[in-house]
């Protein structure tokens, strides 16, 4: 079994990280020794995650948050979604790792050691939101394959890194750049070596954009195995695939890069709308680029008590892919009427807004709140589920929750 055998291959530092103390007689340890404590792995404990993340699918992992784990203005690892195509790679040795720049649009093939990045670029630290693509995919109808994501496939950590503009100028871009593909160390399900899990990118506009980074910590820490040690891409506001994980190669194209998941229905939606379940054309589908306007309430959790009288003081975040949140509104009356909440600026481009509001009902009984993001070209959320697609992505319908007052 995969996992069984992640444990077998697993270095002495792996080891003692996962178990959360040193292993005292390692030395007179028998080789490919599977340390009891590590034996039948609880997902929760093999990734530090808070123990109501909900678990869609172990081979691969994927986990999603709840909406009232994700109440703190920087994701902690222990609230973050684990999204993996793959299987997570094994024997990670960070002081190994390189990273090769290649491509037809590239004026040289070059290599780069971790120590090289960090002694040749500057570091950044931004806050940037990654959701994924499919987050919200539950609800569609007719329903869609993939991991049945609710609402819980998005975070916002702070993140550090070198700007990958000062990588790939450093390599040397040539003029017909167009795209840019990464490559990562995970392994296809099939465990077929020639075959790669996914191997996405990004237009070179985005690629170069201030905030764009090849990160090496999350959150202040190395970054967790599960979200792309020793290296990975963050590409904020933009569905989470782009973000590839554990990175040691990216090709800059002469052409839309056509790495593993980025045609057919893989995160790409019909350029126009069409009706549910209707066939769409191989050249009617666009690749999803910035990602669309939410908001979530991550705290009272859903199914709140009051007593008639109290006020109750909602908060949450919103973003908006590329763009600023502009506006956030709630509603107790099914939409009929919304009323402004507070919003705070971004604490920078492509990082989620905090909202709140202080609500008062009218009189006892069961309401729902309902919570609604306009980005800054003045688009709103929808109330109801969005556009039907093949795979379900793009979900952005407004996030609620049931109150009773008593
Ligand atoms: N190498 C690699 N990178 C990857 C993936 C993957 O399977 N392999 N999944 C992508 C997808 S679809 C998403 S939504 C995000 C999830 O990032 P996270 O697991 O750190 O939350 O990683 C992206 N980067
Ligand atoms: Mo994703």
């Amino acid at each position: 079994m995969q996992r069984r055998k992640f444990f077998q291959n697993a270095t002495l530092a792996s080891m003692s990280a996962l178990l959360g103390s040193d292993i005292v007689f390692a030395k007179a340890m028998p080789d490919a020794y599977l340390p009891l404590g590590l034996q039948d792995p609880d997902p929760f404990k093999l990734f530090d995650k808070n123990k109501e993340m909900v678990v869609l699918n172990d081979k691969p992992w994927n986990i999603e948050a709840q909406a009232h784990l994700l109440n703190d203005k920087v994701t902690p690892n222990s609230a973050m979604f684990i999204r993996n195509n793959g299987l997570i790679p094994e024997n990670l040795d960070a002081s190994g790792w390189t990273l090769t720049i290649d491509g037809e649009s590239a004026a040289q093939q070059k290599s780069y050691t971790i120590q090289q990045l960090k002694s040749k670029f500057k570091t950044y630290t931004y806050q940037l939101t990654l959701e994924c693509g499919g987050n919200g995919r539950s609800e569609f109808d007719p329903p869609a394959k993939g991991n049945q994501w609710t609402i819980g496939a998005i975070s916002c950590a702070e993140w550090t890194g070198f700007r990958l503009r000062d990588i790939l100028e450093d390599v040397g871009i040539k003029p017909d750049a167009v795209y840019i593909g990464y490559h990562a160390a995970d392994i296809h399900l099939s465990q077929n070596p020639d075959k790669e899990p996914i191997s996405r990118g990004a237009p070179m506009a985005k690629a170069l954009q201030d905030e764009t980074l090849l990160a090496f910590q999350m959150n202040g820490e190395d970054i967790p195995l599960a979200h792309g040690f020793p290296l990975r891409l963050v590409a904020g506001g933009w569905p989470a695939s782009v973000s590839g994980k554990w990175i040691n190669r990216i090709s800059i194209r002469n052409i839309v890069h056509d790495g593993a998941k980025m045609g057919g229905d893989s995160y790409r939606v019909p350029c126009k709308p069409v009706a549910p379940g209707e066939e769409v054309k191989d050249e009617d589908m666009c690749i999803i680029e910035s990602m669309p306007v939410k908001s979530l309430i991550t705290y009272p959790k859903s199914g709140a008590v009051l007593k008639d009288g109290e006020s109750l003081n909602i908060q949450g975040h919103a973003w908006a892919g590329e763009l600023d949140v502009q506006k956030m509104e709630y509603s107790i009356n099914f939409g009929a009427t919304w009323t402004d909440c507070a919003i705070e600026k971004p604490i920078n481009r492509l990082a989620w807004q905090h909202f709140s509001a202080e609500i008062k009902f009218p009189q006892k009984g069961y309401y729902e709140v309902w919570a609604r993001a306009t980005d800054a070209d003045g688009t709103a959320q929808p109330m109801l589920l969005p556009g039907w697609n093949p795979k379900g992505y793009l979900n952005n319908a407004c996030h609620r929750i049931a109150v009773k007052i008593t």
